[in-house]
């Protein structure tokens, strides 16, 4: 928390009556990876567009911190398990992702699955552990150890590669070196590189989530 407190009187200083969304926003994009700023701005429905940079346009609605405003707390050993579904604002012609993101938690260390249906061979995809719910903000922004901290693994939780069969079936599985805690959510699938492209999405959509929920 020392690193949004002193974001935000930066941008503060900088921007001033817009500075609390930028403060969010900014937060957001430095918890989630320049690679996948889509998550910030998961509500489409009133901007239409990744407004990381023009805090202006934003919703309040959209920099609800509350993720992030509980502390985290150990989360039981077991499994956790959710069902995968699009996203309101997956991209026009996703097609009906379904399946399963599965977490097992274990005092040392935490693997996370998914085995997902729906997608398309031709497509690169990646899947992260995020620190919302589904239904808050399609996921929110990424799991992180240290909140604000290092915005890739081992900081947060990526399931890379996924592999996609030629029937439209994807896995993934990472492992990490310690128990996640209370903050891991959900798993959202993004799209990283659209079907007969070469080059990344700038912003991976969201396509898909499945909330976490112990079994
Ligand atoms: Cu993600």
């Amino acid at each position: 928390m020392t690193g949004y407190r002193v974001s935000g009187r930066g941008l503060n200083a900088r921007r001033g009556m817009v500075a609390t969304g930028a403060v969010a926003a900014m937060v957001l994009l430095s918890a989630c990876g320049g690679s996948d700023s889509k998550d910030n701005t998961s509500q489409p429905s009133s901007t239409g567009s990744d407004t990381g940079s023009t805090p202006s346009a934003m919703p309040s609605m959209d920099m609800s911190p509350s993720p992030s405003a509980t502390p985290a707390e150990a989360l039981k050993s077991g499994t956790y398990e959710g069902t995968f579904s699009n996203v309101a604002d997956a991209p026009d012609g996703t097609k009906a992702i379904a399946g399963t993101a599965t977490m097992v938690q274990t005092k040392t260390g935490t693997t996370v699955s998914i085995a997902a249906t729906g997608l398309d061979p031709k497509v690169v995809y990646v899947a992260h552990v995020h620190k919302a719910s589904c239904s808050e903000m399609e996921g929110g922004t990424h799991f992180q150890f240290e909140p604000g901290g290092d915005p890739k693994p081992p900081n947060e939780v990526w399931l890379t590669p996924v592999t996609v069969t030629s029937a439209g079936k994807g896995s993934a599985t990472t492992k990490t070196d310690k128990p996640v805690n209370s903050d891991a959510k959900s798993v959202v699938i993004h799209e990283k590189r659209a079907a007969g492209s070469t080059t990344d999405e700038a912003k991976p959509p969201k396509l898909a989530c499945a909330d976490l929920k112990k079994g």
